[in-house]
Parts: structure tokens; C-alpha cells; sequence
């Protein structure tokens, strides 16, 4: 099979850069390699974030609104024309099964585009009428620019998806873009450096460059005094980096990073929506969501018969090829991430957990017992001050942990540095409400899990990020806001 070679998009051109830096794209399915990546070396980060301070003052800094829009709407359709190159490129790079990526990714992919095109359209300026002492007043009102250019450093768990609900609301509040793609999962964001092309987004607008995070283009990126703003998904220990970064030049940070998530499962919770609901949010992706539970605690009547039914079904997910319409779990997104998570399962056998399932490598048939694959996995027994119950480790594995009053979860629930996303499970809406209401989070589901409602307000507390995107929202970063006041 042949390999591709994934190209930087710099000032409406595909270019290999100038760093004379190659890596590899490989498939996590088998390790079979996919693409050469070129990496962008500083003097290629330095022409693109040029290109996209010139891209300000061009056709696009001079497009109406509606034009704005209709041209982000055109990319939203070009994606789903070409959704297949798109399934294809993702799940290559992922492994992740196309039943998943064709309902997620792709489709989350495109919308992203017209979801805040319609925000940004239909979002109401302020204004405000003062009264003044000669009794003729003055009329304040607040007006949105774009920020400039904005750096976009995105994870590869959900590539296009992410990439995306950055890219769609900065374009659409009229900001140019450079994006760093995760260097795991390069495909679809050059592949959508194509699709700008195709629907003749000005040259210098949409930008994209490969590379590493230390000492390669995303730091280069990053300290770019032409930068205007930086928005980032990805770790937290990396997010801390970042904003170090864009304190010089006092340049403003979208955070959303790292989660331990809590599920609760109240006794009175219908059973079958929190065992279907808990299994997603624990094993979809294999576990690589931010928004994924890792921590579950379950109301002492009901703990036995949950542990044993969400291990039976766990037991049933079938692990296999992305194409295979059976398959319902993929592999990690690469052996080096499989080692870590890896060596949380053997520190919860340390820290005295009980493995109800899983805990190893499965045998995989073929040229798939090279990819990164790994069992789905539930502990139980842990202390709570275990690494394995307070890190973040990003795979398809859970702790799961009695519990006895509402109090007491809600303490065990908080106990933790992160506080991105919950999901409570109970049929009592007065219990569901009082519960929410008090978990340190930024997201908090009830009776479901990544519901998405893309006009609300998306982030985490705590060490899981800082500010809120989403809806009106991404307008707060997105854009400067101006009040000018006119003198009646
Ligand atoms: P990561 O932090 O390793 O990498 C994210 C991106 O940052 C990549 O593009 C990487 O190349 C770049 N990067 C790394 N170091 C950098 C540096 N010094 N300067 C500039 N750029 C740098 O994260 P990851 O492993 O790709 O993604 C997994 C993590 O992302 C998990 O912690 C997960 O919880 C988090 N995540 C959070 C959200 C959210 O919305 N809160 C969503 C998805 C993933
Ligand atoms: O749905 C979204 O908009 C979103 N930002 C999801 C994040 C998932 C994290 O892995």
C-alpha cells in the first residue's frame, strides 16, 4: 500500500516547509505506516503566522458578514461531500471505528462550521442609554471585532472534531487561523487545507503546520509575537506551558484540558440507561474522551448487580478493524500511549485493586497484534487516595466504589483537582438538581452523557481548563469587544 505524504497549508499552499524534518503517521490498528508527515520548521510558523496577519487586511478582513458566513456554510458542505475521504483519513490515523467517526467526528466535523456561523449571525449587540446632566443622555454600544490571528493547538483524540470547534468560531468572527494539528493525527486537518482551497477561502486565512510541542512548531507557534490569542485542547501539565507562553505579550488563552470524571449512580436510577450510559463514557474511543468516566460510585444496593452487569458488558465489546460494522471498541492512538495507560493497570494491581475485567493486552489476530490495542478494564477496591482513582489516564478502564448518602458522594466526587464533566444517574430530578448543582465541574449530565447542545457553554473548573467556548460564549474570546459611547 502506498503512503502519503501530509503537507503543511501555508498562505493557501500545500508545502513540505523548510526544516528538511520528516515523521512518520502511523496507523494505530497495526502500526502499518500511513503518511510522511513535513514538519514545519520556524521560519514556515513564522510565514504563516505572517500570512494570517495579511489575510486580515485582504478580501476576507473586507467580507460582509453574510459573506462570512455563506463561505463557512460552503466548507461545512464541501466536508460532507468528501465525508468519506474524511472517515477514511480519521479512522487511519486513529484506528477508531468508522461506525463511530461517521456519526461523531465527520459529521461534529462540518458542523462546527455552520453551528457559529449562525451564532455569530444572530447575536444581538449591546446598548446601553445614560442619562447625563443636560438632560440629552448618550447612547453606549458594544461592537465585536475579530482578535486577529489565532493559533489553534489541538489533541488527537477527536481530530477533525476539535480542531473544528476551534477553527468554526474563529472563522466565523472573522479571525484568521494557524493550526497545529496533534502530530499523532496530521490527516484531516491538511485535509481540510484542501477544502479551503476548493471553496475559495482567501489565501492566508487557514493555515496549518506540522510538528512536535517542545522546541517544535507548537512552541514556535505559541511564542509567535504575531499571535494574537492561543486556543488549546490537551493536557493540563501542557496547557500550563501554553499560558506561560502567551503571558508574554499578555496574549489571551482558551484552556480545555485534562479530566477525571465521576459518574453517579443513584439506587433509584433506572438501570439499564446507567449501564448503557456508563459504558460509553467509560469505553467509548477507547476511553480517550476528555469527558470519559474513570471514577463511578454507586449506591451500596445496587453496587454488586451494577460492577457485575457493566462487566459483562464491557466482556461483550468487540474489539476489531475500524471497517468492521461489528467492531464497537478500536485500539489506543499508539503504542507510547499504551504503555501508559498500561502502567496504570499494573500500579492498580499495586495499589490492591481487584481487576473485575481486563487488565492486559488482548490477542489480536494477524498484523493486529501489532497496534496498540488494549482490554477494556474495571477495577474495584481501591483506597481513595490511589494515583489510579485521582490521574487522569486516559483509556477505556474504570474504578468503580460503594457509596452511602448523597454527602458523601458528592465529597468524593469533588475530591479531585480536575472538574471538567459528571454524569449522575437517578430518577429523583429534585436529587439530580441538588446533586449538579454541587459537583465542582464545568459540564454535568443527568441520565445521559455527551449530549451536546452545541449554543451552550463547553469547559472545565478547576485544573480542567480555563474559560468556556461554545454558543455566545466563543464569542468572548473570540472577538474584542469595543463599547463606544456617543454623546446624545
Ligand atoms: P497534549 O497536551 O500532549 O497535546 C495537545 C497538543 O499540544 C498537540 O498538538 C501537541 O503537539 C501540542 N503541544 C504539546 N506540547 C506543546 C508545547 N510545549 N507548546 C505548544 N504545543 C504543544 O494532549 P494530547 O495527548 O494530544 O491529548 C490528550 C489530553 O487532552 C488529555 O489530557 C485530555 O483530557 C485532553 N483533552 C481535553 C479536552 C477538553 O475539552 N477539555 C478535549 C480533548 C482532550
Ligand atoms: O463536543 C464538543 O464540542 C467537545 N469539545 C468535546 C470534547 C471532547 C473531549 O474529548
Amino acid at each position: 500500500m502506498s503512503t502519503k505524504k501530509i503537507l503543511n497549508f501555508i498562505n493557501g499552499e500545500f508545502t513540505e516547509g523548510t526544516s528538511g524534518k520528516t515523521f512518520e503517521d502511523r496507523n494505530p490498528v497495526d502500526n502499518s505506516l500511513v503518511g510522511t508527515v513535513y514538519e514545519a520548521g520556524e521560519a514556515d510558523v513564522d510565514t504563516a503566522v505572517k500570512a494570517a496577519k495579511a489575510a486580515l487586511k485582504g478580501p476576507w478582513g473586507k467580507m460582509t458578514l453574510q459573506q462570512r458566513v455563506d463561505m463557512l456554510y460552503k466548507v461545512a458542505d464541501r466536508i460532507n461531500e468528501r465525508f468519506d475521504e474524511f472517515l477514511e483519513a480519521e479512522c487511519a490515523d486513529t484506528g477508531k471505528p468508522y461506525s463511530l467517526a461517521s456519526h461523531i467526528d465527520i459529521p461534529r466535523g462540518a458542523a462546527n462550521f455552520k453551528v457559529f456561523a449562525d451564532v455569530v449571525k444572530n447575536v444581538p449587540e449591546e446598548a446601553f442609554r445614560l442619562d447625563t446632566p443636560d438632560g440629552k443622555g448618550a447612547l453606549n454600544v458594544g461592537q465585536r471585532s475579530p482578535k486577529g490571528v489565532i493559533a489553534v493547538i489541538s489533541p488527537w483524540n477527536l481530530p477533525l472534531l476539535l480542531m473544528t470547534w476551534k477553527v468554526g468560531p474563529a472563522l466565523a468572527c472573522g479571525n484568521t487561523v494557524v493550526v497545529k494539528p496533534s502530530e499523532e493525527t496530521p490527516q484531516t486537518t491538511a485535509l481540510l487545507g484542501d477544502v479551503m482551497r476548493e471553496c475559495g477561502m482567501p489565501e492566508g486565512v487557514f493555515n496549518v503546520i506540522h510538528g512536535f510541542g517542545p522546541n517544535s512548531a507548537g512552541a514556535f507557534l505559541t511564542a509567535h509575537p504575531g499571535v494574537d490569542a492561543i486556543t488549546f485542547t490537551g493536557e493540563t501539565r501542557t496547557g500550563e506551558i501554553i499560558t506561560q507562553a502567551a503571558a508574554i505579550g499578555l496574549r489571551d488563552v482558551s484552556m480545555e484540558c485534562g479530566g477525571k470524571n465521576a459518574a453517579i449512580v443513584f439506587a433509584d436510577c433506572d438501570m439499564d440507561k446507567a449501564i448503557e450510559g456508563t459504558m460509553r463514557s467509560a469505553f467509548a474511543n477507547c476511553g480517550q474522551v476528555c469527558l470519559g468516566t474513570e471514577r463511578v460510585y454507586v449506591e451500596r444496593p445496587i453496587f454488586d448487580e451494577f460492577v457485575s452487569r457493566l462487566a459483562e458488558a464491557a466482556k461483550g465489546l468487540k474489539l476489531g478493524a475500524p471497517q468492521d460494522k461489528a467492531t464497537s471498541m478500536g485500539p489506543l492512538i499508539s503504542l507510547e500511549h499504551r504503555e501508559k495507560v498500561l502502567s496504570y493497570y499494573k500500579l492498580a494491581v499495586e495499589e490492591g485493586a481487584t481487576v473485575v475485567t481486563g487488565g492486559g493486552i488482548p490477542d489480536m489476530p494477524g498484523d493486529m497484534a501489532e497496534g496498540a490495542w488494549i482490554e477494556p478494564t474495571i477495577w474495584t477496591g481501591l483506597a481513595d487516595d490511589a494515583r489510579v482513582v485521582k490521574e487522569e489516564i486516559f483509556g477505556p478502564c474504570c474504578h468503580i466504589r460503594p457509596f452511602d448518602t448523597e454527602d458523601e458522594v458528592i465529597e468524593l466526587a469533588n475530591d479531585n483537582v480536575y472538574g471538567l464533566a459528571t454524569a449522575i444517574w437517578t430518577e429523583n430530578s429534585s436529587r439530580a438538581i441538588r446533586v449538579s448543582e454541587q459537583i465542582e465541574v464545568g459540564l454535568a449530565w443527568v441520565n445521559s452523557w455527551f449530549l451536546r447542545d452545541l449554543r451552550t457553554s463547553f469547559g472545565g473548573a478547576k485544573q480542567s481548563g480555563m474559560g468556556r467556548e461554545g454558543g455566545v460564549h466563543s464569542l468572548e474570546f473570540y472577538t474584542e469587544m469595543k463599547n463606544i459611547c456617543i454623546k446624545l
